[in-house]
């Protein structure tokens, strides 16, 4: 319970709309969560794994229906909606809390409303931000209890008249009395709401138990409210990874980079370098809150205390940390599971023969489908990665030297370049693409515009965002990050990875240190600052030099085909695409001309 009034009185207002059978107010201890794994194991929904092997571990099967975000039924619901933008889904406010109120009424019928409180940020820390989160499903309960940090704590600091950022969320699955209840309960797509109140720091999520759908502390609090929060207040909350990479003299770099869902953070996040001397360590695999320190640079925290990450393709090959990170403690969500009740995926180290697949049926090689769901994830707690930096929980963050964006594609963008200056990089992060993957369920376009990979997570007007951006330039002036574009994911034209990525991508990060220490030349093409034909450290790499000369080549005529769209998807924008955007443009179209 609490002692703050305002914290009580929501809870009421909301076990008196949703008619929950009884309320749990969650302390966050490891208690809460076993019990709360037993009683999903007793119900069904959970299946234990192999304690030997994957000690505390528990897999989940979703409905069919609810396995990643929906973009087609976010919201964002400001007073205006031209704040919205042309990137983003708006309803009125007053329309849409009706339509939702309608859909909580009774809601919880025949379960539990849990109350969570959490810190998105180390408990305390003056950059941390704390939320309450209301939700109706176990399952949710356990995974905030990995990815945030929930508890008693929580409600210490917040007192008895702090401020909290309300999250409600349910499934949207009342039961009658005497209805049985399925494994994973859930509403249909057209009644799914993920909505947000940007004017008043307000979150209510109705119908899916899946991922940022429902931890509402992850893509709702931490990017789509606080990238509100953090224009109007002069930081950034960045869809980001962020990362510390020490060279052989001891000298490190912290880096920030921006790619759209499944393309390669958490990887990146936990690289192990190929090249003999450097280390990398982890400080956050998703996103990055960043504010201006007293030393005039730019300082990230990752709030979040676990990795919400992409299960197939994930092995001790691929990702060593991540595998070891997930090895106990963890949750596992529409993974295979093994006849010796382990879990696997695609990509895993060694095949699976049989088991069940992320559908609940028997599976082989054979069944002619993925045994494990494209955006099949596992909950594991930060702390248990053995590449964590020291430093990740320092309140005061780490000073970023590098920006990276990048997105996923087999063509045209080479493997790495570096913006000509702060406006350059900004035009880079805006005009990023990539190729669409399975972690939004709706979106059938194949390539789309992913700006800065924030288009599902920016909770204003995409305009005014870029504008954000050039003024945190303008403010941190020569201390501002130095920016560069990545592409992994180049392939030849039978569809060879071009790249060998993962612990080689260590290669390209050390020209980029290379490049801010004045240490190495570059190229100027039209796009930006490439490497020279010995700049990348590519000794004892087995690559064809046809392939090298294919990932840093330059096609004039393929950029030059994709201004047109780049123009079209900006001039969405209106008045409110900055002028300086504007100028880059013109400047991309100049070059191209040349
Ligand atoms: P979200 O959690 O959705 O935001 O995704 P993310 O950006 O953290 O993506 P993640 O690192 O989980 O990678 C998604 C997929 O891309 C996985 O299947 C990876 O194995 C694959 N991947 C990551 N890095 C590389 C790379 O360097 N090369 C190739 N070919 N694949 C990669
Ligand atoms: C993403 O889609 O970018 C994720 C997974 O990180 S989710 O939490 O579902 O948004
Ligand atoms: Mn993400």
């Amino acid at each position: 319970m609490t002692e703050h009034a305002g914290l009580a009185a929501w809870v009421k207002e909301v076990e008196t709309l949703c008619t929950p059978d009884k309320v749990h107010w969650c302390d966050g201890s490891t208690k809460e969560y076993d019990e709360m794994m037993q009683l999903m194991v007793a119900s069904g929904m959970a299946t234990k794994l192999d304690e030997s092997s994957f000690p505390n571990c528990y897999l989940f099967r979703s409905d069919p229906s609810d396995v990643a975000r929906v973009e087609g039924r976010t919201y964002i619901a400001c007073r205006e909606e031209e704040n919205a933008g042309p990137t983003n889904n708006w309803i009125d406010p007053d329309q849409l809390k009706e339509t939702m109120r309608g859909l909580y009424q009774g809601c919880m019928k025949g379960r539990t409303l849990y109350v969570i409180p959490f810190s998105m940020g180390p408990i305390g820390s003056p950059i941390a931000k704390i939320g309450v989160q209301i939700s109706d499903s176990p399952y949710v309960v356990t995974n905030m209890h990995i990815m945030t940090r929930v508890g008693t704590r929580v409600l210490e600091v917040l007192g008895s008249a702090g401020e909290f950022i309300p999250c409600l969320h349910s499934i949207g699955a009342p039961l009658e009395p005497g209805q049985e209840d399925v494994p994973w309960p859930c509403a249909p797509v057209e009644k799914k709401y993920i909505s947000h109140f940007p004017d008043e720091n307000l979150i209510w999520s109705y119908g899916s138990g899946y991922g940022g759908n429902a931890l509402l502390g992850k893509k709702c609090l931490a990017l789509r409210i606080a990238s509100v929060m953090a224009r109007r207040e002069g930081w950034m909350a960045e869809h980001m990874l962020i990362l510390r990479l020490t060279n052989p003299e001891g000298r490190r770099y912290h880096i920030a980079a921006a790619f759209p869902s499944a393309c390669g953070k958490t990887n990146l996040a936990m690289l192990q370098p190929s090249i003999p001397g450097w280390k990398c360590e982890c400080v956050g695999d998703d996103i990055a809150w960043m504010k201006i320190g007293g030393d005039g640079r730019l300082h990230a925290i990752n709030p979040e205390a676990g990795f919400f990450g992409v299960a197939p393709g994930t092995s001790y090959d691929s990702n060593p940390m991540a595998m070891d990170t997930l090895k106990s403690n963890s949750i596992f969500t529409n993974c295979v599971l093994t006849d010796d009740n382990k879990v696997w995926w695609e990509g895993m180290d060694e095949p699976c023969e049989h088991g069940i697949d992320w559908k609940g049926r028997e599976w082989t090689p054979a069944s002619g489908e993925p045994g494990a769901h494209p955006n099949s994830r596992f909950t594991a707690p930060a702390k248990q990665c053995p590449a964590i930096c020291p430093d990740w929980e320092d309140p005061a963050g780490v000073p970023i030297d590098i920006f990276v964006f990048g997105g996923r594609r087999a063509s045209v963008v080479p493997l790495v370049r570096q913006a000509l200056d702060w406006d350059h990089g900004v035009y880079l992060g805006a005009s990023a693409t990539s190729e669409v993957t399975a972690a939004a369920l709706d979106i059938k376009a194949k390539l789309r515009r992913d700006p800065f990979a924030m288009l599902p997570f920016c909770g204003y007007h995409m305009g005014d965002y870029l504008q954000h951006w050039f003024e945190m330039g303008d403010k941190l002036g020569d201390k501002a990050p130095k920016v560069f574009y990545v592409n992994w994911f180049r392939k030849t034209e039978d569809g060879r990875w071009l790249w060998p990525g993962f612990g080689e991508n260590a290669r390209v990060l050390k020209w980029m240190c290379e490049r801010i220490d004045g240490k190495v030349d570059a190229v100027e093409t039209s796009i930006g600052l490439m490497p020279t034909a010995d700049g990348l450290d590519l000794e004892g790499l087995d690559i064809p030099a046809a392939d090298v000369e294919e990932l840093l080549r330059v096609d004039d005529n393929a950029w030059k085909a994709e201004l047109p769209d780049l123009r079209e998807f900006f001039a969405k924008f209106g008045d409110r695409l900055p002028p300086r955007m504007q100028a880059q443009i013109e400047r991309a179209e100049q070059f191209q001309r040349a």
